[in-house]
């Protein structure tokens, strides 16, 4: 399997990250695309492809934003990672304020999400990763990997949070849409549910999105991923949740992953993206299921089952010492 990703997604290295009240060390640093890079052997460098993929997905302003906030930090006179302590829930109408703090919090959602010197470079490069990946798949082979890092999910079209900047995968499904592929499926994976990609796809029929994560009654992020989200407008049951418990092990896992897949069957799409992360691991530092290392063959096989063209793009997982065999698991299910 062809698998994709260029070192500049190391530039990204916040120090720390709010969580539960305190700063404590950022989770997603480099060690994990190192730990993956040692698991998986060779990777090829992402193409880079432009912007105009990414435009599709996310507007101009937005990006500019996420090119420039820290440096607009900097110049501040700020140290450190950039991140925001104000956020507009209440009243909010687009109002054009240009002080680094308000920016950041009209694109964000949560304080876990810094913006450091090279977030802008490794968030380019984490979605043209994922377009490589694409190419090799429209191209013909049967299934590709994307290292991406930072992960995608989270983001939303004009907002950051959960470690996410932009999101990769639906950055991908609108290239494949505009090299003419007419449906496409994204199978969310990742402990967390995948709000961003959820949102951006909200009120879109050609676009299924199904995602199995920890119940947000009791899991960042907590406001998205409950069972009544069914999609909107031409969207209307087109969106997926399977909220699971904490503890959750194969067994209730394959029950929902079998959900999920014949929903994505009768869907019939032309494509299939998979967000994929680890932190379903049972030694996660930061997630509550139990999912064993040899569990991560038997989940990409029965994916794979659906016999879609697949690109699998890496999302989560902390537990950095198991994080490269893991996906490597994955990936041999996926074979
Ligand atoms: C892509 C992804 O998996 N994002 C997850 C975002 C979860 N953020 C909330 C939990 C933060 C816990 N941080 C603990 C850090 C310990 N060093
Ligand atoms: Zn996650």
């Amino acid at each position: 399997m062809r698998s994709f990703w260029d070192p500049r997604q190391l530039s990204h290295s916040p120090s720390k990250e709010l969580h539960n009240g305190a700063f404590v060390p950022y989770a997603e640093h480099i060690g994990r695309p190192k730990s993956i890079l040692a698991a998986i052997g060779a990777t090829e460098a992402a193409v880079d492809h432009g912007e105009e993929p990414l435009l599709r997905v996310h507007p101009r302003d937005y990006l500019d934003f996420l090119w420039s906030a820290h440096k607009d930090w900097r110049a501040a006179g700020r140290e450190g990672d950039a991140a925001g302590y104000v956020w507009p829930v209440v009243g909010r109408r687009p109002l054009d304020l240009s002080r680094i703090d308000a920016r950041l919090g009209r694109y964000s959602y949560d304080g876990g999400t810094p913006i450091a010197a090279g977030t802008f470079e490794s968030a380019y490069w984490s979605v043209q990763s994922a377009l490589s990946g694409l190419d090799a798949v429209i191209g013909g082979d049967p299934v590709a990997f994307a290292l991406c890092r930072p992960p995608g999910h989270h983001a939303g079209a004009d907002y950051m949070g959960g470690y996410c900047y932009l999101n990769s995968a639906a950055v991908a499904a609108e290239a494949a849409i505009a090299a003419g592929k007419s449906r496409i499926a994204i199978l969310d994976i990742d402990y967390h549910h995948g709000n961003g990609t959820q949102d951006i796809f909200y009120t879109r029929g050609d676009v299924l999105f199904v995602s199995i994560h920890a119940d947000p009654k009791y899991d960042y992020p907590f406001y998205w991923g409950h069972a009544d989200e069914e999609g909107a407008g031409d969207g209307e049951g087109a969106n997926l949740n399977l909220p699971l418990p904490r503890g959750t092990a194969l067994a209730g896992f394959a029950r929902a992953l079998d959900t999920a897949l014949a929903r994505i069957a009768a869907f019939g799409p032309d494509l299939l993206i998979c967000c994929y992360g680890a932190d379903t691991f049972t030694d996660d530092p930061i997630s509550f299921f139990d999912l064993q290392t040899i569990d991560y063959p038997v989940i990409g096989r029965s994916i794979m089952s659906l016999g879609l063209p697949t690109l699998a793009v890496m999302e989560g997982g902390y537990a950095t010492d198991a994080l490269g065999g893991n996906v490597a698991a994955f990936l041999e299910g996926l074979q």
